[in-house]
């Protein structure tokens, strides 16, 4: 699962990937002007449980890709600066954080000569789309020569797809507004379209601004939600030293500022209900361990995320939510209290679920 920062220059996507993956990069490498690549624990309060628990020699948590991308040009701000490099850069990340300055600051211009987040989400948006626009629009001439030459179901599908898509970006409305099938899913993967992605538009706020944080998300959400785009906020100057703080330092700086969750908590959480995902966990002596699997999976699917032999050779899975573990206090105390239960390959996993699977 990869997540790429994206946004216009100087909107804070090197300092939210510093914060959320707890590094620190120095000016060297900052100059260099490259795309970080890093994997992010995603922190879970049940495996710790879980770990406290059994005790086991080995803990694991599941963890997300960030990819803070390189492309846009300094200073550049007309649209002609999306390169080649950048758009394609993005196409293969799973997802998109959408970094958007609120912040004020002199050293720093904004590209756009003024603070205005609303024209900012648009900008990025509008280029993905017309980028989309560009590639269907290509296409579509070629299929439609095609399926006049040959008699084939899968095109002639691929075709009806496209032509719907094109109108859609027509109407201005990016591709993941679209409810669609599974199956034509499957079938336009390979085009990676740029409005396909989820987007999370992550604010970039000053420190005074902790009064008005969840004004100026809402405002956003009201206009941006109808296509399909999830809103939070961080205060990226505060927030960054505090991700590199020792964790009782940072504990006493958030209290001085009223911050009650970290942004690194908040944000990757947000980012894992954007992209349909859940976590099921495993337990033991040997291991405790979170597993990162799509919204929606059967039994024997989520089994394939820990060994494919597990889903090949999958009998039943043993089930035990772990709100009902930690009420009964043990595996033997929830079949006691009929929390237990044996369940089939076609049952639906749900996130928080201890899964025991039997397997041939
Ligand atoms: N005052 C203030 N400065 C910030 C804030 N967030 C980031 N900055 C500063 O703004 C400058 C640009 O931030 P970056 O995180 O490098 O922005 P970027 O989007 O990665 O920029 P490019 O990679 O150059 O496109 C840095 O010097 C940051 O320290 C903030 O919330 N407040
Ligand atoms: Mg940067």
């Amino acid at each position: 699962m990869q997540i790429g920062l994206v946004g216009l220059p100087f909107s804070g996507k090197t300092t939210l990937f510093q914060t959320m993956t707890r590094t620190h990069l120095d000016e060297a490498t900052l100059a260099r002007q490259q795309t970080n690549v890093a994997m992010v624990k995603i922190p879970d309060a049940r495996v710790d449980k879980l770990a406290e628990f059994f005790n086991p020699k080995k803990t694991v948590y599941t963890s997300i890709e960030f990819v803070d991308v390189v492309g846009l040009k300094k200073g550049d701000h007309s649209s002609t600066q999306f390169t080649g490099a950048f758009l394609g850069s993005v196409k293969t990340n799973d997802a998109l954080m959408h970094v958007v300055r609120a912040f004020d600051d002199p050293l720093y211009p904004h590209p756009e000569g003024s603070i205005d987040p609303s024209r900012d989400v648009a900008i990025l948006e509008t280029e993905f789309l017309l980028s989309d626009l560009a590639m269907i629009e290509n296409r579509i001439e070629k299929l439609r020569k095609q399926v006049q030459k040959q008699q084939d179901d899968k095109l002639k599908r691929e075709l009806v797809i496209l032509e719907q898509f094109q109108q859609t970006l027509e109407a201005e409305k990016p591709l993941r507004t679209l409810e669609m099938d599974p199956r034509d899913t499957a079938l336009i993967k390979g085009y990676q379209f740029l409005t396909l992605k989820p987007v999370l538009v992550v604010l970039n706020l000053e420190d005074g601004a902790m009064a008005d944080r969840d004004r100026l998300v809402a405002e956003l959400q009201e206009q941006y939600g109808e296509n399909g785009i999830a809103v939070d906020a961080f205060f990226g100057k505060i927030e960054m030293e505090l991700a590199q703080m020792e964790d009782e330092d940072a504990a006493e700086f958030m209290k001085d500022y009223g911050i009650e969750e970290s942004a690194l908590t908040r944000i990757i959480r947000a980012a894992y209900e954007m992209l349909g995902l859940i976590s099921f966990l495993t337990f033991g002596e040997d291991e405790c361990r979170a597993w990162t699997i799509r919204r929606n999976l059967h039994a024997h699917e989520a089994a394939g995320a820990i060994h494919t032999d597990l889903m090949n050779r999958f009998i039943r899975a043993e089930v035990v939510h772990f709100e009902d573990f930690v009420t009964h206090g043990s595996i033997q105390a929830c079949k006691d209290a009929g929390q237990w239960r044996l369940e089939g390959k076609e049952y639906i996993v749900q996130d928080g679920d201890m899964l025991t699977i039997r397997h041939g």
